[in-house]
């Protein structure tokens, strides 16, 4: 059961103005970013991705639902950012090529920022090659990739190749997520680390980094 029913249902049924107006709502009442997306907006994009699997829900319907759950998000970011210490840690992310999902990247990327860390997003459908240029040219820590869909997965490998031919690999932290990923995935390609939720990704970057 959500804990907030209009935003809920304002993403399951795609509209993106309620969707907005029952974020400014919640947050006017006192709601935090994190209890809301966790709470209500991801088990409503659960739900959307049941109905299609279901094919009650088609493509217009998933894109609906994605632009209402952009619309609570522009509410959310700035304060999910705005909580954060700068720490010195720059981390790349995006989500892989081939790929258009973006949501739970950006939730990530918010995370991440609003944690303090220097996030460069490089969006969605990004090559190996770019992902490569960005870890050349921006020297980051830490390149976190976003799949979706199990036919994009394999771009997270041929990303990883990518950077291991470019002699970068051992300069950097590569940690992988989306629905589809898992922990033994990460292994199988050379990962290293995966997290199953935002908060996750955090908790993982902190550790890999005090590990290192
Ligand atoms: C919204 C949506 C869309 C929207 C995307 C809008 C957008 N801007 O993102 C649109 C309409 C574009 C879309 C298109 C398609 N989609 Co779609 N989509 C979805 C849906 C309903 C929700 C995805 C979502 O946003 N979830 C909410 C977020 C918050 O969750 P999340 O992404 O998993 O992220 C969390 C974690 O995974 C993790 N995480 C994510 N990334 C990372 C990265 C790191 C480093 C870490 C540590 C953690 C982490 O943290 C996040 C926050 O907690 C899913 C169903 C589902 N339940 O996943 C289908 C789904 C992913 N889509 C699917 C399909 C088939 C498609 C299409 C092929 C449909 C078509 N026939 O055209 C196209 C493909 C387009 C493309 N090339 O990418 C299938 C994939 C099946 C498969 N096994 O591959 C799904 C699973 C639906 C289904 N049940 O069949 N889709």
């Amino acid at each position: 059961m959500a804990e907030n029913n209009e935003l809920y249902n304002a993403i399951l049924n795609g509209d993106a103005k309620k969707a907005h107006a029952a974020t400014e709502v919640a947050l006017a009442a006192g709601a935090q970013p994190m209890e809301l997306i966790a709470d209500s907006m991801v088990p409503a994009m659960n739900e959307v991705g049941r109905l299609f699997e279901a094919e009650e829900y088609f493509v217009p319907e998933l894109l609906l639902a994605g632009r209402a759950m952009k619309s609570a998000m522009e509410l959310l970011r700035p304060l999910m950012i705005a909580s954060g210490q700068k720490l010195s840690t720059r981390i790349v992310i995006g989500t892989v090529k081939g790929d258009l999902h973006d949501i739970g990247k950006n939730i990530v990327a918010s995370m991440l920022e609003g944690s303090g860390f220097e996030v460069i997003d490089l969006g969605a459908d990004v090559s190996p090659e770019n992902f490569v240029a960005a870890v050349e040219e921006r020297k980051p820590q830490v390149v976190c990739m976003s799949a979706l869909l199990t036919v994009t997965m394999p771009a997270m490998k041929t990303t990883i190749d990518a950077l291991v031919s470019a002699g970068l690999r051992k300069q950097v932290k590569v940690l992988i997520g989306g629905a589809p990923v898992t922990s033994q995935y990460a292994r199988e390609i050379g990962a290293d680390g995966y997290s199953e939720n935002a908060s996750g990704a955090v908790s993982l970057v902190k550790s890999l980094l005090t590990a290192a």
